[in-house]
């Protein structure tokens, strides 16, 4: 007994023995390097869109001067988008229990008082709150986009961009002023014995500390075996092949990906968005247009009287989940291009059948035309395409999200892409 009773903003209140500089600053410096990451391979995927190319695919139009690094997304390696957003999904994932593990070593700071004590002061906590603000934010909501499509309709794109440049913004404040901070503390290595760190001025050492239940070394162990944890059962979706079944937390159907020719994912079911067998029977036609009014309606018999080309190409969702690469049989676009009186390759507006709801139109450049492997899909895998999948006839571009690979087809319109 005998112990006052102390409220949150006093710093007796928090009494962990492992708050310190070294900690924070070992977990600051992993989360720096993984939140740099997310931050280079969320823009890639933004500039995946081809959002310069058409409104169509833009889905953050008000980016303005936060538009300045897109360039045309390349069709080499195919695997490209793969890679950038099974890094951008994995490592996020992968991050939670360190980004959770930072807030907690620094937590005291929230709570204390005088809520400022100059002008100075005043600003830099305002930019801390833009910090944890934005790192929650950018968190939530990428999680939440990928594990329930539709939480934030239409809107997820834009508050996950701009959210990431506040964020940014004020991780670039904080790791000024903390910068020679975090190096004092780091040079100084693991501190040893369960006796609390050096406080360094930092105001995070528990004055008044309460016996030891875990060593700092066991404390880290804790973090970073979670985050392997996390990294183990989400991986396996971006890396295919038998560690698809690992992937237990990748959206639609966890470590089971679903059936069809090769049992590669599906994302959205023909149901799902009101594609029916009437729309995609034998009444169905592709309409093909081009140069100077030209217009084409083809059969999908005459489709499969064209010359027909395979492609070995993955499909990779914005969600971080990916497939490997699956055979894919059907008309190259270059050569639809070239029955709509193109020469060259201009780019082309794909429509998808599909009335309602996102991603049923897209645009594709002309670098994406032109590639011998853009095909427009007739079959997969030495099958026919399943409904689920895009029958009649679907898009597979290298390299390319997702998104750009349009189901159930409709229309190819060259040279009009608004
Ligand atoms: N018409 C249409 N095409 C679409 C979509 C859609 O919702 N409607 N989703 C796109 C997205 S986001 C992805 S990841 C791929 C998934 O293709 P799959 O279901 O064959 O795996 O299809 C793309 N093509
Ligand atoms: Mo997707």
């Amino acid at each position: 007994m005998g112990e006052t009773r102390t409220l949150p903003s006093d710093p007796r209140f928090w009494r962990s023995p492992l708050r310190g500089p070294w900690l924070t600053a070992v977990l600051g410096t992993v989360l720096l390097g993984g939140v740099t990451l997310l931050f280079v391979t969320g823009l890639l995927s933004y500039a995946a869109y081809n959002p310069g190319l058409s409104p169509v695919n833009d889905k953050t139009p008000g980016r303005g001067l936060l538009g300045f690094f897109l360039f045309p997304w390349p069709t080499d390696p195919h695997w490209l988008y793969r890679l950038t957003q099974g890094l951008h999904v994995t490592v996020g994932v992968a991050l939670v229990p360190v980004l959770l593990a930072k807030l907690w070593s620094v937590i005291p700071k929230l709570f204390a008082l005088p809520p400022a004590r100059s002008a100075g002061h005043a600003l830099e906590r305002i930019s801390l709150l833009l910090l944890v603000g934005g790192a929650l934010f950018e968190f939530v909501t990428g999680l939440l986009n990928v594990q329930l499509e539709y939480v934030f309709p239409g809107s997820f794109y834009p508050l996950h961009f701009y959210g990431a440049w506040v964020f940014a913004a004020a991780l670039v404040v904080h790791v000024a002023l903390r910068f020679p901070r975090a190096v004092r503390a780091l040079r100084g290595g693991l501190p040893r014995g369960p006796a609390p760190e050096p406080d360094l001025g930092t105001g995070l050492v528990a004055p008044r500390p309460a016996p030891a239940t875990l060593s700092r070394r066991g404390a880290l162990g804790l973090v970073g075996g979670g985050s392997l944890l996390l990294f183990g059962v989400t991986a396996g979706q971006s890396i295919g092949g038998p560690l698809r079944h690992t992937a237990l937390l990748a959206p639609h159907g966890g470590g089971n990906p679903g059936g069809g020719p090769g049992s590669f994912q599906i994302n959205k079911t023909a149901a799902s968005v009101g594609v029916t067998a009437r729309g995609t029977g034998a009444d169905w036609r592709l309409l093909v247009t081009g140069a100077n009014g030209r217009e084409a309606r083809l059969s999908r018999e005459q489709l499969l009287r064209l010359p027909q080309h395979e492609a070995a190409l993955p499909i990779a969702c914005v969600e971080g989940w990916s497939t490997s690469d699956q055979l894919w049989r059907g008309v190259r676009l270059r050569d639809l291009a070239a029955l709509a009186g193109y020469g060259g390759a201009p780019d082309v507006l794909v429509e998808s059948l599909q009335r309602h709801g996102s991603f049923r139109s897209a645009a594709l450049r002309d670098n994406q035309v032109r590639d011998p492997r853009a095909l427009l899909a007739l079959r997969v895998n030495g099958d026919e395409l399943t409904l689920d999948h895009g029958y009649p006839a679907r898009i597979i571009v290298p390299a390319a999200p997702g998104v750009l690979n349009t189901k159930w087809v409709a229309a190819l319109r060259f040279g009009g892409v608004p």
